[in-house]
């Protein structure tokens, strides 16, 4: 047991008054609502969804690592396309037991239905120092799943395979579980805002509640639970560092009426002090560094502090771009 940031989606106005115990202990005190309030409504445009029916995030059979030259060469190829067209990939024969992922969901779930007084124990203000609860084996198999996927990313990008692994160094693993009780309107709120991740890989698993959804060629595709399977994206680091090869991908979670999803996103990244840039040897004379190196502290920062979601905190680092004060 080790390490998990427990958040409680839509409530990140860091805390006033009962918002700040979230909103499940919004719903368990008001068992009969029907009406969402108006602190929740966000100003949602109209926007189209592909479901998950017509078009899905491609799935990567891993144990294709595992395997001869040639298969670990198309495997290679299938993480490389999906990094550069979707930015998303399920994973399958991933290695890690399905007991192991049940039991996470458990330890979170667990959290979650703790007391708002018993949760307040582990709260904190300060985005770099977390709340802290349990469960280190999961923790553990999935930064080895993260770094075989890193060595993937690396030869995809004709890397060195351990060039993103030496690159994340010592590195640090973030977790955010995330719990969605059932909203009385779903369709005038969303459980996490647009967003694309700060670090390397992130890992996410799910129970079998869909909310999901990916950005993809500006269009709005939900992603389906399929059980054993886990979800893979990558973040800003990746998309600096390949200089701009590979993009992290905006995503969000909707809600429903009817049922709790809970979701457990494990995120990887170099030390705090490290400094984020693209890799060397994707950078020649033809072709001009994409990003301005920032220290990967300074950049999650920004990123968590940053009012408006999405991807303006990377925007910001690109070096055709006017930098906001
Ligand atoms: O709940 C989900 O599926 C998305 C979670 C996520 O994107 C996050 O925690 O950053």
């Amino acid at each position: 047991m080790d390490l998990i940031a427990g958040k409680s989606p839509s409530d990140d106005d860091s805390g006033r008054g009962d918002r700040r115990k979230g909103v499940k202990y919004l719903v368990d005190m008001t068992p009969c609502m029907r009406v969402l309030p108006e602190e929740y409504v966000l100003p949602l445009q109209p926007e189209k969804l592909i479901s998950s029916s017509r078009v899905a995030i491609p799935v990567i059979d891993l144990s294709g690592l595992d395997g001869s030259i040639g298969r670990r060469m198309m495997t290679v190829e299938a993480i490389g396309s999906a990094c550069a067209h979707w930015g998303f990939f399920r994973i399958i024969n991933h290695g890690v037991k399905v007991s192991l992922m049940e039991e996470m969901l458990k330890v979170v779930d667990g959290f979650f239905n703790l007391t708002a007084e018993e949760k307040m124990n582990y709260a904190s203000e300060d985005v770099m120092n977390p709340v802290r609860v349990v469960t280190k084996e999961y923790l553990e198999e999935v930064w080895g799943l993260a770094i075989r996927i890193s060595g993937a990313i690396s030869e995809a990008l004709g890397l060195e395979r351990d060039y993103v692994e030496k690159s994340l160094g010592e590195g640090c693993q973030i977790v955010a579980s995330n719990y969605y009780p059932p909203c009385p309107e779903p369709h005038r709120t969303l459980g996490l805002a647009a967003h694309s991740d700060h670090g390397g890989v992130t890992i996410l698993m799910q129970n079998e509640v869909d909310g999901l959804q990916v950005k993809h060629q500006g269009e709005w595709v939900a992603v389906q639970h399929v059980p054993g399977t886990l979800v893979v994206n990558i973040g800003d680091y990746i998309e600096i560092l390949s200089n701009g090869k590979y993009k992290s991908v905006e995503h969000r979670a909707v809600v429903n009426a009817e049922r709790t999803r809970i979701s457990i996103a494990v995120g990887h990244g170099p030390k705090m002090t490290a400094t984020v840039a693209p890799a060397s040897p994707l950078v020649d004379e033809k072709s001009w560094v994409k990003y301005r190196p920032i220290m990967y502290k300074d950049y999650m920062r920004a990123q968590q502090s940053s009012a408006v979601r999405g991807k303006s905190p990377l925007q910001a680092l690109m070096t055709n771009t006017t930098v906001m004060k």
